[in-house]
């Protein structure tokens, strides 16, 4: 290569995650993720993508199609800024702007193993009965996020729960690459024969995995049909309110220690909720709430979630009311991105054998 390798470093630490411009952000996304990746900020150089290539892996009905998929786009923006992070400092940008991602993810196609990708959960809920009908890209979306992760060579992912399993694929198909290529790897003077970190997942949290508020077996999600099962972050006071009075519970009182949540999904959701967002822990808001009815427990619920989401949705409304605005901060976000992207993808090319004239 002509250029100075950039792979002679042991790997910086990095830390790269997304959110799916599909519509609906809740409160999952934010506790299980995105107020992570403001938290992050301060330790980390981090780069936080709005995977647009993974919206459209589902039909268009479900990202609202063109228009919508546009929308949703600087919605995530708009909720990345509202909830502190820095685009000044860190990467905000949305994936098709990069290129980088989908050619590496072809590369990752072809590394990855059919067995692999057949035991992804997330497939097998997202395709349902009819899995003749799911698209390719459905399919093949965790080697497309591996290839989000891996073209930056981040060491660390924040994560809702739900997706600990493609961030071990994401481990599995690092570590094939450093393996099938390990002697060009160290032929080139690129590494030590490692050239992908293993990506640690950060999932713990005070909420990794955020329950409907009408079925507590089931997580919060943008595409239930319900809308009372999730707390949109752009609902105003009065939604939120109404969403938390109507949440489902069961008739016992509240118990006045967490192991007395076991077998009560809704009220271990909604304790593990207020914890959250109070930024404390299920027992101590036991000691506040146990022994009584779930009545007073959701009112002062319904404050606390007010008092932390609707500022952020004032200020999604307020950003997302000039667009122009956000499309240059993703601009710039994507030229930044594809500064570290595209001397990545040319020496994985190099690796690989592609001739490039
Ligand atoms: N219920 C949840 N609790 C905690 N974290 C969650 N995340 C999603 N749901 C919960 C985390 O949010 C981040 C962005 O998610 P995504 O939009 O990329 O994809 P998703 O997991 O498919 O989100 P949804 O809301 O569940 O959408 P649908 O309904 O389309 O499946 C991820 O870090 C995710 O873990």
């Amino acid at each position: 290569m002509s250029a100075k390798p950039i792979s002679l470093q042991p790997f910086a630490p990095r830390v790269f995650s997304g959110v799916q411009p599909t519509g609906n952000l809740h409160l999952g996304n934010y506790l299980g993720a995105i107020k992570r990746f403001a938290e992050l900020q301060h330790r980390h150089d981090c780069v936080y993508c709005i995977v647009d290539l993974h919206a459209i892996t589902q039909a268009p009905e479900v990202w609202g199609g063109p228009e919508g998929l546009m929308r949703a786009t600087r919605e995530v923006a708009a909720a990345y800024i509202a909830a502190g992070i820095d685009t000044k400092k860190h990467i905000v940008f949305n994936q098709s702007q990069v290129a980088e991602h989908a050619e590496l993810a072809w590369v990752f196609n072809c590394v990855a193993r059919m067995g692999w990708a057949n035991r992804m959960t997330q497939f097998k809920e997202k395709a349902g009965k009819d899995r003749e009908n799911a698209s390719v890209g459905l399919f093949a979306y965790p080697m497309l996020m591996a290839a989000d992760i891996l073209v930056y060579r981040a060491t660390h992912v924040p994560v809702g729960e739900d997706q600990k399993q493609h961030l071990e694929l994401t481990r599995d198909i690092a570590q094939k690459f450093n393996n099938d290529f390990g002697d060009r790897i160290r032929a080139l003077g690129l590494a030590s024969g490692e050239y992908f970190p293993l990506a640690e997942p950060l999932i713990a949290g005070p909420a990794p995995r955020v329950m409907s508020l009408r079925d507590g077996t089931k997580k919060m999600s943008k595409s239930d049909p319900s809308d009372y099962s999730r707390l949109n972050l752009t609902d105003d006071a009065d939604a939120i309110v109404q969403k938390i009075r109507k949440a489902k519970t069961d008739p016992e009182p509240l118990p006045s220690e967490p192991e007395g949540l076991k077998g009560r999904p809704e009220a271990e959701n909604l304790v593990t909720i207020y914890a959250a967002l109070e930024g404390s822990d299920p027992a101590a808001v036991l000691r506040q709430f146990g022994g009584g009815q779930f009545s007073a427990f959701k009112s002062a619920l319904a404050d606390r979630a007010v008092a932390s989401l609707a500022p952020i949705g004032a200020e999604m409304r307020r950003l997302t009311a000039d667009p122009a605005a956000i499309d240059a901060v993703l601009a710039e976000g994507a030229a930044r991105a594809r500064a570290i992207a595209g001397p990545v993808m040319a020496e994985v090319r190099e690796i690989i054998g592609f001739i490039r004239s």
